[in-house]
């Protein structure tokens, strides 16, 4: 892959999709990390519009939606990383390990709709009031693009970092309400029991992103193949998109009364 890179931007100075398109089919190891999930994308968006029809409340529909939308948008994005049209190659400032870097930048982009959809599931589950949805999706969204400019960004090594950190402030606001001020609103939903399970599995999987980012081949190059990097993120998408969603859908198609009545606590806000 090295080798045909280096033709492909000596030859043209520029990389065009087609060609990226070509290196990714000529590396295994990427190609199978991105076709994993395509195929995993489509059982579970069949397997979710199915789980659905069992599921007839308004709120447990909405959480249905959301959920369904997840393995579609991840269609969306794989295919975008396959075709070359969300993955490029980046000279990078002094000071970064690698030369040149294969960037997936179509992930960090595609994140910024599939993770939203994550969030209000889990905040409809615990019934927390439009504010603190805004709040932290907003805080989410902030995450995902800065994280693309941290990937895209080529003046400096410093800016890079830079990015870097303030998509981790932001990171930090959604983990602050995953982790202290949801809960105690899923307590009073009468949902503690699932998002408990549910919080556990995202904060964990959720913080092995920006380590890949950081041991990956865009941050520190401990690890230098991109499609090890590839299938690191891939894996985790695996467990916090497909398993994530499926655990939601079966409790709320088992749970249907429960997310309709609101628990025990005042009735909802809206
Ligand atoms: C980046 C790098 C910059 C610092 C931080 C990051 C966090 C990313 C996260 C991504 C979660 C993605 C999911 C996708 C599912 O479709 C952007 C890697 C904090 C938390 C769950």
């Amino acid at each position: 892959i090295q080798w045909h890179m280096q033709t492909l931007l000596t030859d043209s100075g520029v990389t065009y999709p087609l060609q990226v398109a070509e290196v990714i089919e000529g590396d295994s190891l990427l190609a199978s990390s991105l076709w994993v999930n395509v195929a995993l994308a489509g059982v579970a968006a069949l397997l979710f519009a199915y789980m659905g029809q069992s599921v007839h409340g308004e709120r447990s529909r909405m959480i249905w939606v959301v959920a369904l939308f997840i393995p579609l948008v991840s269609i969306s994005s794989y295919l975008g990383l396959l075709s070359g049209l969300t993955i490029g190659t980046l000279q990078m400032p002094a000071g970064h390990p690698l030369d040149e870097v294969v960037s997936q930048w179509g992930r960090y982009l595609t994140w910024a709709f599939s993770t939203p959809l994550i969030l209000a599931a889990l905040g409809w589950l615990a019934r927390v009031d439009k504010a603190d949805m805004l709040a932290v999706i907003g805080a989410d969204i902030g995450m995902c693009l800065t994280g693309l400019a941290a990937a895209q960004t080529t003046a400096s090594i410093e800016l890079r970092w830079a990015f870097y950190a303030v998509s981790c402030a932001f990171f930090a606001v959604v983990l602050y309400a995953l982790l202290v001020t949801w809960p105690q609103k899923a307590k009073a939903a009468g949902t503690d029991d699932i998002f408990g399970t549910l919080r556990l599995l995202t904060v964990v999987l959720w913080l092995g992103y920006p380590i890949v980012w950081a041991i990956g081949v865009e941050g520190l190059a401990l690890i230098e193949s991109v499609g090890t990097t590839s299938w690191l993120y891939s894996g985790l998408d695996v467990l916090a998109k497909y398993v994530f969603a499926f655990l939601l859908l079966r409790w709320v198609a088992n749970n249907e009364s429960i997310v309709e009545s609101g628990g025990s606590a005042a009735p909802a806000d809206d």
